[in-house]
């Protein structure tokens, strides 16, 4: 593979849809990709699959050999994945050309907080890999919203220590200025505290404000991608981070660059 991206994020943030537009943009402009489905718990993926963990994982299998009910058989499935690297990565071997593109469990911790993951990304990919956190554009459109999204970027970045794209999805449904204005909350902490106050009660402030003093003092602030699989904003931008990073285009941010 050219290099791969694993697409993360909370429940119906929309990672399986995201999956399927960027292949298919991809593929309109002539390059070649491929998608692994990595949710086991998956009844519908919307797009073609190529490399499928449900061939080999079943959670209804699960749920009977282990006595489980659907949530502990989801944990269960999660873990079992990395017993399948082999045979992945076998079927990954035809996609020396492609940038393959991995989709995530629905449920975040699912993938980003159990043991194996770190191990199966580097595995599958031979280190070859970033990461996109998918945020929901709503939820991000509060300025407490936001906070809690940026850390669980936070926590995903550490968790992988990969590049990281911090994605704002679903921005067809907010506004522009709502977009703008997440993306000055990423650059501007005091202008985050400052919107932050007309949200909440100063007794909750100092509480917040020692997180945003965190998020600048730790260095932690990303590139905000405004993404929409409805009207396919942000996907050329998507695909033109994994060529910098992966092809060593001009403009690669080499922060987080692991050499
Ligand atoms: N408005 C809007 N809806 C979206 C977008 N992407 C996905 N959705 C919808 O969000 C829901 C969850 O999407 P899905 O891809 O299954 O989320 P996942 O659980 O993160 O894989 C579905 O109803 C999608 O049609 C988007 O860019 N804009
Ligand atoms: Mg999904």
């Amino acid at each position: 593979m050219i290099g791969s991206l694993f697409v993360t994020g909370p429940a119906g943030t929309g990672k399986s849809t995201f999956c399927g537009t960027l292949s298919e943009w991809l593929q309109e402009q002539q390059m070649e990709s491929a998608t692994v489905n990595l949710d086991p718990g998956a009844d519908f993926v919307p797009y073609e699959v190529d490399v499928d963990i449900r061939d080999y994982i079943s959670l209804s299998r699960i749920m009977q050999d282990y006595s489980l009910g659907p949530n502990g058989a989801q944990v269960v499935a999660a873990d079992l994945m990395v017993e399948y690297i082999p045979q992945l990565k076998a079927l990954l071997e035809d996609f020396q050309d492609h940038y393959v593109i991995f989709d995530t469990p629905g449920q975040v911790e699912l993938f980003t907080f159990r043991q194996g993951s770190t191990h199966l990304v580097d595995a599958l990919t031979d280190s070859k890999a970033m990461i996109a956190y998918l945020a929901d554009s709503v939820v991000a459109s509060s300025p407490s919203g936001f906070i809690a999204q940026k850390m669980l970027f936070g926590s995903i970045f550490y968790r992988f220590f990969k590049p990281t794209m911090f994605i704002i999805n679903k921005s067809d449904l907010i506004t522009t200025e709502d977009i703008s204005r997440i993306g000055e909350w990423e650059h501007d902490p005091g202008k985050l505290s400052d919107d932050l106050l007309g949200e909440k009660q100063q007794i909750v402030k100092q509480y917040y404000a020692g997180i945003i003093k965190a998020f600048a003092d730790s260095e932690l602030i990303s590139k905000i991608i405004p993404v929409s699989s409805v009207d396919r904003t942000g996907i050329e931008e998507v695909y033109s981070e994994l060529s910098n990073f992966f092809t060593g285009g001009e403009d690669t941010d080499t922060m987080y660059r692991d050499e």
